[in-house]
């Protein structure tokens, strides 16, 4: 190997953004052979930082580094050890919270208040919890002694950089594979943290590997022969392209895709508190959320009062710095992604619903966009049938259960729905006639590593958190 080896960044000051990351491989910081990229704060569109990129000769010697850890260490070590590894690192999260917090914001322009309260904490658990599986395998389910698969190809967006990270690490290293991960380019940021925090955490080298780069580096690494499963959240245009990729060669695959959730609204619901549910449904992450309850379905007879509130509600948002603590409503990713949520909002425009804009003053600079909802919205339009992953909701209405039903599942996708109702009888028939992998009733978006997660149709296949989870790194024995 010819990497330039050099020290981890200088990032550990609180708030403080390296000039330059390295990728990580074999335990050590190096430089890719691939161009460097630079990533830029979409709140200001200012540049952040540089980030030393993969090529294929990268991806090639990663795959021999993580399948040489496997061989040698990770796979035959006790799961009692393997799991202080991943308490360490959960605990390294912890302790370097705020500082994840920042670097996370100003990569991916979420708000401050999200990615302290949710991405960090969520990540560490996720850490935590697969700690305590790493010893319990046998007691999963899967046989007398289930195995792990071996080096594992993981590919994940920029929506959540550092949770996604936690989501495809945490399992698969509990299950004793090794990894090689590459982060979206326009966030590699927080996971070359984490990699600092898996050095400190002493965690074999070789045993997690990192390698930034654009979806080049993705198409390398799913199809190279020395991966033995893959896992993929992103679009389903590239879930297709990889499950092509894939098809026949024997390999395990896991796709975690895109979504259309349906936020179902009876007229017996707790109305003030399903405004709330259909605000952070869609708001939340600036609706760059795979689950996003970016169809609202509510019921005829209490649509004129949800709206009017839901408008009202939705007009104390604050929209702006993601840094600031009140912010409510930060910077949408990229331009790239800026103009998919304007293309497909003049095309709601253009099929007839009405367009209705929070009055927020939005930052001239950075990549902003208004709270957004859509009324008299019908099933063909393509705002109801396309993921927009923006801060915009479609609105349609419903007379009957039966009428929900039909509508909620009447979409390629099936990822999560979400049901607002007093009656527990209701709550029960919709969650199992719900096409959908994730369905909560009278909440929204709530995550916990316990539950599994995943999709139905083309929202992907497999699940991620839980006993699923677990299960989807690992070989059956019977
Ligand atoms: O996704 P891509 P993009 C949806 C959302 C969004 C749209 C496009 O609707 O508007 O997808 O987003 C890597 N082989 N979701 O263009 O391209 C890429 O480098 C292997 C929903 O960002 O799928 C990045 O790391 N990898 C979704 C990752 O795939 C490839 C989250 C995702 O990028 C690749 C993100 C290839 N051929 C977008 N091409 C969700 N499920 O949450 C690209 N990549």
């Amino acid at each position: 190997l010819d990497w330039e080896y050099a020290p981890a960044p200088e990032s550990a000051a609180i708030g403080r953004i390296a000039e330059r990351y390295r990728m990580f491989v074999g335990g050590k910081f190096v430089d890719g052979r691939g161009d460097d990229l630079k990533t830029v704060n979409p709140a200001t569109e200012e540049p952040l930082a540089t980030v030393s990129t993969a090529d294929a000769a990268d991806v090639d010697a990663a795959v021999g580094v993580a399948r040489k850890a496997y061989d040698k260490v990770w796979s035959s070590m006790p799961g009692a050890e393997r799991g202080k590894y991943l308490f360490r690192i959960a605990r390294g999260i912890a302790e370097r919270a705020r500082e994840l917090a920042v670097v996370e914001t100003l990569d991916n322009g979420k708000p401050i208040k999200e990615s302290r309260d949710v991405d960090v904490p969520t990540a560490s658990s996720h850490f935590f919890y697969h700690a305590g599986w790493a010893d319990k395998l046998r007691h999963a389910g899967l046989g007398p002694d289930p195995r792990p698969l071996g080096v594992v190809g993981q590919v994940i967006p920029w929506n959540f950089p550092l949770l996604m990270a936690a989501w495809k690490i945490a399992p698969a290293l509990a299950a004793g594979n090794t990894v090689v991960i590459k982060p979206a380019e326009t966030t590699p940021l927080s996971i070359l943290v984490l990699a600092e925090i898996i050095a400190d955490a002493d965690l074999p080298p070789g045993v997690v590997n990192i390698l930034p780069g654009a979806g080049e580096v993705g198409r390398t690494l799913v199809g190279h022969p020395g991966i033995d499963k893959v896992a993929f959240t992103g679009s389903t245009e590239v879930g297709r392209q990889i499950q092509s990729t894939l098809a026949g060669t024997g390999r395990r695959l896991t796709l975690e895709l895109g979504g259309k959730a349906a936020n179902i609204v009876f007229d017996d619901a707790p109305i003030d508190q399903a405004v709330e549910g259909i605000v952070n449904g869609i708001f939340f992450n600036q609706g760059h959320v795979c689950c996003a309850g970016s169809r609202l379905l509510v019921q005829e007879s209490v649509a004129e009062e949800v709206i009017g509130k839901l408008q009202q509600r939705i007009s104390t948002l604050r929209i702006g710095d993601p840094m600031d603590k009140n912010t409510d409503v930060g910077a949408i990713n990229s331009a790239e992604q800026l103009g998919r949520i304007r293309e497909l909002t003049d095309a709601g425009d253009d099929e007839g619903a009405q367009r209705w804009t929070s009055p927020c003053p939005v930052p001239d600079r950075g990549f902003f966009f208004p709270p957004t909802v859509f009324s008299g919205v019908s099933q063909s339009m393509r705002i109801a049938r396309e993921e927009i992953f923006g801060p915009v909701l479609s609105v349609l209405t419903f007379r009957t259960p039966d009428e929900a039903i039909a509508k909620a599942n009447n979409t390629p996708y099936g990822l999560s729905a979400g049901v607002w109702t007093e009656k527990g009888s209701r709550i029960l028939g919709m969650a199992s006639a719900l096409r959908a992998g994730v369905v909560w009733a009278n909440t929204f978006n709530r995550f916990d590593p316990t539950a599994a997660f995943g999709g139905y149709k083309e929202s992907g296949f497999g699940r991620e958190g839980g006993i699923s989870g677990l299960a989807a790194y690992l070989q059956e024995e019977d």
